[in-house]
Protein backbone atom coordinates (compact mmCIF):
# COMPACT_ATOMS: atom_id res chain seq x y z
CA UNK A 1 0.00 0.00 0.00
CA UNK A 2 1.43 2.96 -1.16
CA UNK A 3 -0.17 5.76 1.46
CA UNK A 4 -2.61 6.26 3.94
CA UNK A 5 -6.14 5.53 1.85
CA UNK A 6 -7.57 9.23 2.69
CA UNK A 7 -9.06 10.61 -0.50
CA UNK A 8 -11.47 8.49 -1.80
CA UNK A 9 -12.02 9.01 -5.52
CA UNK A 10 -15.77 8.48 -6.20
CA UNK A 11 -17.53 5.27 -6.63
CA UNK A 12 -21.14 5.07 -7.94
CA UNK A 13 -23.57 3.11 -6.18
CA UNK A 14 -24.61 0.83 -9.08
CA UNK A 15 -20.76 -0.30 -8.96
CA UNK A 16 -21.06 -1.03 -5.48
CA UNK A 17 -24.12 -3.14 -6.14
CA UNK A 18 -22.49 -5.37 -9.03
CA UNK A 19 -19.16 -5.68 -6.73
CA UNK A 20 -17.00 -3.18 -8.31
CA UNK A 21 -16.17 -1.75 -4.83
CA UNK A 22 -14.35 -5.46 -3.90
CA UNK A 23 -12.39 -4.77 -7.31
CA UNK A 24 -11.80 -0.79 -6.27
CA UNK A 25 -10.46 -1.89 -3.32
CA UNK A 26 -7.78 -4.30 -4.93
CA UNK A 27 -6.26 -1.81 -7.08
CA UNK A 28 -6.22 0.59 -4.87
CA UNK A 29 -3.27 -1.11 -2.99
CA UNK A 30 -1.40 -0.98 -6.09
CA UNK A 31 -0.22 -4.37 -6.37
CA UNK A 32 2.11 -4.51 -3.14
CA UNK A 33 0.29 -7.12 -1.59
CA UNK A 34 -1.96 -4.51 1.04
CA UNK A 35 -5.97 -4.23 1.02
CA UNK A 36 -7.82 -1.26 1.65
CA UNK A 37 -10.84 -2.25 3.61
CA UNK A 38 -13.82 0.24 1.91
CA UNK A 39 -16.37 1.32 4.53
CA UNK A 40 -19.82 3.29 4.44
CA UNK A 41 -21.32 5.93 6.60
CA UNK A 42 -24.37 7.99 5.83
CA UNK A 43 -22.30 11.09 8.05
CA UNK A 44 -20.00 13.78 6.89
CA UNK A 45 -16.31 13.78 7.46
CA UNK A 46 -15.75 14.98 10.93
CA UNK A 47 -18.73 13.57 12.20
CA UNK A 48 -17.46 11.31 15.10
CA UNK A 49 -19.08 7.95 13.65
CA UNK A 50 -16.21 8.60 10.89
CA UNK A 51 -13.86 9.87 13.12
CA UNK A 52 -13.77 6.74 14.82
CA UNK A 53 -13.90 3.61 11.84
CA UNK A 54 -10.75 6.01 10.44
CA UNK A 55 -8.93 5.57 13.77
CA UNK A 56 -9.94 1.96 13.47
CA UNK A 57 -8.10 1.99 10.01
CA UNK A 58 -5.22 3.74 11.51
CA UNK A 59 -4.35 1.44 13.90
CA UNK A 60 -5.11 -1.62 11.40
CA UNK A 61 -2.47 -0.19 8.82
CA UNK A 62 0.04 0.39 12.28
CA UNK A 63 -0.46 -3.08 13.28
CA UNK A 64 -0.26 -4.75 10.18
CA UNK A 65 3.05 -2.84 8.62
CA UNK A 66 0.26 -1.50 6.00
CA UNK A 67 -1.00 -4.61 4.93
CA UNK A 68 -4.62 -3.60 5.89
CA UNK A 69 -6.46 -0.44 6.27
CA UNK A 70 -9.72 1.40 5.90
CA UNK A 71 -11.00 4.36 3.20
CA UNK A 72 -14.20 5.75 4.72
CA UNK A 73 -17.13 6.75 2.23
CA UNK A 74 -19.13 9.26 4.04
CA UNK A 75 -21.62 11.63 3.80
CA UNK A 76 -24.23 8.73 2.02
CA UNK A 77 -22.01 8.15 -1.19
CA UNK A 78 -22.08 4.82 -1.34
CA UNK A 79 -25.98 5.07 -0.48
CA UNK A 80 -28.28 5.01 2.52
CA UNK A 81 -28.12 2.51 5.40
CA UNK A 82 -30.49 -0.09 3.78
CA UNK A 83 -28.93 0.02 0.47
CA UNK A 84 -25.58 -0.59 2.10
CA UNK A 85 -26.48 -3.21 4.19
CA UNK A 86 -27.48 -5.01 1.68
CA UNK A 87 -24.40 -5.14 -0.39
CA UNK A 88 -21.99 -5.18 3.10
CA UNK A 89 -24.38 -8.95 3.09
CA UNK A 90 -23.55 -9.91 -0.48
CA UNK A 91 -19.33 -8.95 0.39
CA UNK A 92 -19.50 -6.13 -1.80
CA UNK A 93 -18.52 -3.66 1.07
CA UNK A 94 -15.78 -4.76 3.40
CA UNK A 95 -17.00 -2.46 6.36
CA UNK A 96 -20.17 -0.44 7.01
CA UNK A 97 -20.89 2.00 9.72
CA UNK A 98 -24.74 2.08 10.51
CA UNK A 99 -27.29 2.99 12.57
CA UNK A 100 -28.96 -0.27 14.49
CA UNK A 101 -32.64 0.59 13.07
CA UNK A 102 -32.21 -0.43 9.59
CA UNK A 103 -30.61 -3.59 10.86
CA UNK A 104 -34.02 -4.39 12.29
CA UNK A 105 -35.65 -5.71 9.38
CA UNK A 106 -32.58 -8.11 8.49
CA UNK A 107 -32.63 -9.62 12.08
CA UNK A 108 -35.68 -9.15 14.56
CA UNK A 109 -33.09 -9.19 17.78
CA UNK A 110 -31.21 -6.06 16.66
CA UNK A 111 -34.82 -4.51 18.11
CA UNK A 112 -33.64 -4.90 21.68
CA UNK A 113 -31.15 -1.58 22.21
CA UNK A 114 -33.95 0.51 20.14
CA UNK A 115 -36.92 -0.83 23.29
CA UNK A 116 -38.26 2.79 24.64
CA UNK A 117 -36.54 3.90 28.14
CA UNK A 118 -34.38 0.36 28.33
CA UNK A 119 -31.53 1.73 29.04
CA UNK A 120 -31.56 3.97 32.65
CA UNK A 121 -27.87 6.35 31.73
CA UNK A 122 -25.91 6.08 29.66
CA UNK A 123 -23.18 4.41 32.03
CA UNK A 124 -25.59 1.39 31.55
CA UNK A 125 -26.04 1.63 28.24
CA UNK A 126 -22.06 1.22 27.54
CA UNK A 127 -21.86 -1.20 30.29
CA UNK A 128 -24.24 -3.55 28.35
CA UNK A 129 -23.75 -3.09 25.14
CA UNK A 130 -20.12 -3.73 25.78
CA UNK A 131 -20.68 -7.00 27.93
CA UNK A 132 -22.65 -10.41 27.66
CA UNK A 133 -25.99 -8.77 26.42
CA UNK A 134 -24.25 -6.26 23.71
CA UNK A 135 -22.01 -9.75 22.20
CA UNK A 136 -25.01 -11.75 22.19
CA UNK A 137 -27.44 -9.71 20.02
CA UNK A 138 -24.43 -8.58 17.43
CA UNK A 139 -23.71 -12.26 17.13
CA UNK A 140 -27.15 -12.77 15.80
CA UNK A 141 -25.77 -11.08 12.49
CA UNK A 142 -23.30 -13.73 11.73
CA UNK A 143 -26.06 -15.92 9.62
CA UNK A 144 -26.97 -12.77 8.00
CA UNK A 145 -23.89 -12.59 6.36
CA UNK A 146 -22.73 -9.66 8.62
CA UNK A 147 -19.53 -9.42 11.68
CA UNK A 148 -20.35 -7.28 14.54
CA UNK A 149 -17.10 -5.64 15.58
CA UNK A 150 -18.12 -2.88 17.74
CA UNK A 151 -20.90 -0.60 19.38
CA UNK A 152 -20.43 3.48 18.86
CA UNK A 153 -22.32 6.02 21.14
CA UNK A 154 -25.47 7.71 19.58
CA UNK A 155 -26.95 9.43 22.38
CA UNK A 156 -30.22 10.27 23.79
CA UNK A 157 -32.70 10.97 20.91
CA UNK A 158 -35.73 13.22 21.30
CA UNK A 159 -38.58 14.56 19.13
CA UNK A 160 -37.66 17.92 17.11
CA UNK A 161 -40.96 19.46 14.85
CA UNK A 162 -41.64 22.81 12.96
CA UNK A 163 -44.42 23.38 14.66
CA UNK A 164 -44.32 23.64 18.85
CA UNK A 165 -42.82 22.60 22.06
CA UNK A 166 -43.78 19.14 22.77
CA UNK A 167 -44.78 18.67 26.45
CA UNK A 168 -46.54 15.90 26.55
CA UNK A 169 -47.88 13.15 23.92
CA UNK A 170 -51.17 15.62 23.49
CA UNK A 171 -49.03 17.91 21.64
CA UNK A 172 -47.37 15.29 19.07
CA UNK A 173 -51.10 14.35 17.89
CA UNK A 174 -51.42 14.31 14.16
CA UNK A 175 -47.58 15.60 13.75
CA UNK A 176 -45.91 13.29 10.88
CA UNK A 177 -42.97 12.75 12.31
CA UNK A 178 -40.40 10.74 10.13
CA UNK A 179 -38.82 7.00 11.96
CA UNK A 180 -35.98 5.03 11.04
CA UNK A 181 -36.90 2.10 8.45
CA UNK A 182 -37.56 -0.24 11.33
CA UNK A 183 -41.49 -1.67 12.16
CA UNK A 184 -40.31 -0.78 16.13
CA UNK A 185 -39.54 2.67 15.69
CA UNK A 186 -42.71 2.87 13.24
CA UNK A 187 -44.68 1.57 16.20
CA UNK A 188 -43.27 3.05 19.17
CA UNK A 189 -43.85 6.36 17.16
CA UNK A 190 -47.45 5.52 16.23
CA UNK A 191 -47.98 4.81 20.07
CA UNK A 192 -47.73 8.57 21.05
CA UNK A 193 -50.41 9.65 19.05
CA UNK A 194 -47.87 11.09 16.09
CA UNK A 195 -48.44 9.83 12.64
CA UNK A 196 -44.82 8.02 12.13
CA UNK A 197 -43.34 8.39 8.61
CA UNK A 198 -40.40 6.25 7.62
CA UNK A 199 -37.79 7.51 4.96
CA UNK A 200 -33.84 7.44 4.81
CA UNK A 201 -32.21 10.11 6.89
CA UNK A 202 -30.52 11.90 3.71
CA UNK A 203 -34.32 12.83 2.71
CA UNK A 204 -35.38 14.81 6.05
CA UNK A 205 -34.37 18.11 5.35
CA UNK A 206 -36.37 18.10 1.97
CA UNK A 207 -39.27 16.56 3.59
CA UNK A 208 -39.38 19.04 6.55
CA UNK A 209 -38.58 21.93 4.01
CA UNK A 210 -41.86 20.90 1.81
CA UNK A 211 -44.25 20.01 4.59
CA UNK A 212 -44.32 16.26 3.79
CA UNK A 213 -43.11 15.74 7.61
CA UNK A 214 -43.51 18.01 10.60
CA UNK A 215 -40.77 16.38 12.36
CA UNK A 216 -38.26 13.93 13.26
CA UNK A 217 -36.34 12.42 16.28
CA UNK A 218 -32.77 12.24 16.74
CA UNK A 219 -30.04 13.39 18.75
CA UNK A 220 -28.08 16.27 19.20
CA UNK A 221 -25.53 16.01 16.31
CA UNK A 222 -27.58 14.52 13.86
CA UNK A 223 -30.09 16.96 14.26
CA UNK A 224 -27.41 19.64 13.80
CA UNK A 225 -25.17 17.68 10.81
CA UNK A 226 -28.45 17.26 8.55
CA UNK A 227 -29.32 20.93 9.18
CA UNK A 228 -32.96 19.76 10.40
CA UNK A 229 -33.12 22.31 12.46
CA UNK A 230 -32.80 25.05 10.29
CA UNK A 231 -36.49 24.18 9.42
CA UNK A 232 -37.76 22.45 12.64
CA UNK A 233 -36.69 24.76 15.60
CA UNK A 234 -38.73 23.26 18.67
CA UNK A 235 -36.25 20.19 20.50
CA UNK A 236 -38.31 18.21 22.95
CA UNK A 237 -36.29 16.25 25.64
CA UNK A 238 -38.42 12.97 25.66
CA UNK A 239 -35.09 10.90 25.56
CA UNK A 240 -37.09 8.06 24.24
CA UNK A 241 -34.09 5.57 22.48
CA UNK A 242 -30.64 5.20 23.11
CA UNK A 243 -30.37 2.91 19.76
CA UNK A 244 -26.41 2.42 19.32
CA UNK A 245 -24.32 2.91 15.98
CA UNK A 246 -23.03 -0.66 14.85
CA UNK A 247 -19.63 -0.86 12.90
CA UNK A 248 -19.94 -4.48 11.09
CA UNK A 249 -17.75 -6.55 8.26
CA UNK A 250 -18.83 -8.61 5.81
CA UNK A 251 -18.56 -11.81 6.94
CA UNK A 252 -17.21 -12.90 3.04
CA UNK A 253 -14.25 -10.80 4.05
CA UNK A 254 -13.97 -11.83 7.21
CA UNK A 255 -13.51 -15.39 6.20
CA UNK A 256 -11.02 -14.51 4.06
CA UNK A 257 -8.88 -12.88 6.79
CA UNK A 258 -6.35 -15.41 8.84
CA UNK A 259 -7.28 -15.73 12.20
CA UNK A 260 -4.54 -13.58 13.45
CA UNK A 261 -5.65 -10.90 11.31
CA UNK A 262 -9.08 -11.09 12.54
CA UNK A 263 -8.43 -10.68 16.27
CA UNK A 264 -5.97 -7.72 14.85
CA UNK A 265 -9.35 -5.82 13.17
CA UNK A 266 -11.39 -7.01 16.11
CA UNK A 267 -8.85 -5.33 18.90
CA UNK A 268 -8.46 -2.18 16.63
CA UNK A 269 -12.39 -2.26 16.48
CA UNK A 270 -13.16 -2.43 19.91
CA UNK A 271 -9.95 -0.14 20.53
CA UNK A 272 -11.70 2.28 18.70
CA UNK A 273 -14.73 2.87 21.25
CA UNK A 274 -13.28 4.88 23.82
CA UNK A 275 -11.52 6.82 20.88
CA UNK A 276 -15.36 7.62 19.58
CA UNK A 277 -17.12 8.14 23.09
CA UNK A 278 -14.54 10.75 23.87
CA UNK A 279 -15.59 13.09 20.58
CA UNK A 280 -19.28 12.30 20.65
CA UNK A 281 -19.37 13.36 24.33
CA UNK A 282 -17.58 16.34 22.94
CA UNK A 283 -19.97 16.91 19.85
CA UNK A 284 -23.17 16.17 21.86
CA UNK A 285 -22.45 19.00 24.10
CA UNK A 286 -20.90 21.09 21.20
CA UNK A 287 -23.90 20.63 19.20
CA UNK A 288 -25.98 21.71 21.74
CA UNK A 289 -24.61 24.87 22.61
CA UNK A 290 -24.18 25.81 18.91
CA UNK A 291 -27.93 25.29 18.17
CA UNK A 292 -29.26 26.98 21.28
CA UNK A 293 -27.46 29.97 19.99
CA UNK A 294 -28.64 29.53 16.69
CA UNK A 295 -32.25 29.95 18.01
CA UNK A 296 -32.90 26.46 19.22
CA UNK A 297 -35.68 25.92 21.43
CA UNK A 298 -34.99 23.51 23.64
CA UNK A 299 -37.64 21.97 26.53
CA UNK A 300 -38.00 19.70 28.91
CA UNK A 301 -41.18 17.61 28.74
CA UNK A 302 -43.65 17.83 31.29
CA UNK A 303 -45.14 14.53 31.12
CA UNK A 304 -42.43 12.17 30.35
CA UNK A 305 -44.42 9.24 32.25
CA UNK A 306 -47.13 9.40 30.08
CA UNK A 307 -44.49 8.65 26.57
CA UNK A 308 -43.22 6.00 28.82
CA UNK A 309 -46.99 4.52 29.59
CA UNK A 310 -47.94 4.66 26.01
CA UNK A 311 -44.51 2.79 24.89
CA UNK A 312 -44.63 0.27 27.20
CA UNK A 313 -46.64 -2.02 25.60
CA UNK A 314 -43.67 -2.29 22.27
CA UNK A 315 -41.78 -4.60 24.85
CA UNK A 316 -45.27 -7.05 24.11
CA UNK A 317 -44.75 -6.88 20.50
CA UNK A 318 -41.17 -6.96 20.47
CA UNK A 319 -40.03 -9.21 23.01
CA UNK A 320 -41.04 -12.52 22.32
CA UNK A 321 -38.77 -15.18 22.26
CA UNK A 322 -36.61 -16.43 24.75
CA UNK A 323 -33.35 -15.35 23.75
CA UNK A 324 -35.48 -12.25 23.23
CA UNK A 325 -36.61 -12.17 27.20
CA UNK A 326 -33.52 -13.27 28.52
CA UNK A 327 -31.33 -11.18 26.84
CA UNK A 328 -33.98 -7.97 27.69
CA UNK A 329 -33.60 -9.05 31.53
CA UNK A 330 -29.83 -9.38 31.85
CA UNK A 331 -30.11 -5.78 30.44
CA UNK A 332 -32.49 -4.36 32.59
CA UNK A 333 -30.00 -5.61 35.52
CA UNK A 334 -27.74 -4.27 34.85
CA UNK A 335 -28.88 -0.74 35.64
CA UNK A 336 -27.65 0.37 38.89
C1 LIG B 1 -28.39 8.92 13.47
C2 LIG B 1 -27.41 7.86 13.10
C3 LIG B 1 -27.45 7.61 11.64
C4 LIG B 1 -28.86 7.45 11.09
C5 LIG B 1 -29.85 8.30 11.81
C6 LIG B 1 -31.31 8.01 11.48
O1 LIG B 1 -28.34 9.23 14.82
O2 LIG B 1 -26.11 8.26 13.45
O3 LIG B 1 -26.62 6.53 11.34
O4 LIG B 1 -29.25 6.16 11.00
O5 LIG B 1 -29.68 8.47 13.15
O6 LIG B 1 -32.14 8.50 12.21
O7 LIG B 1 -31.58 7.38 10.47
Amino acid sequence: MASRPDHPPAVTRRAAATGGLAAFALAACGGSGGRVLLSSDTHPAGYPTVEAVQEMGRLLFERTDGRLGVRVYAGGQLGSERDTLEITSFGGLDLNRVFMSPLNAIEPDTTIPSLPFLFASRDHMRRALDGAPGRAILDTLEKHGLIGLCYYDSGERSFYNTKRPILSPEDLKGLKIRTPNSDLSVEMINATGANATPMDLGEVYQSLVQGVIDGAENNWPSFESGRHFEVAPYYSLTRHVMTPEVLLMSRARWDKLTSADRDIVMACAQESVPFMRRLWDERVEASRNRLLAAGVKENEVTDREAFVRLMQPIYARFVTTPFQKRIVSEIEGMAS
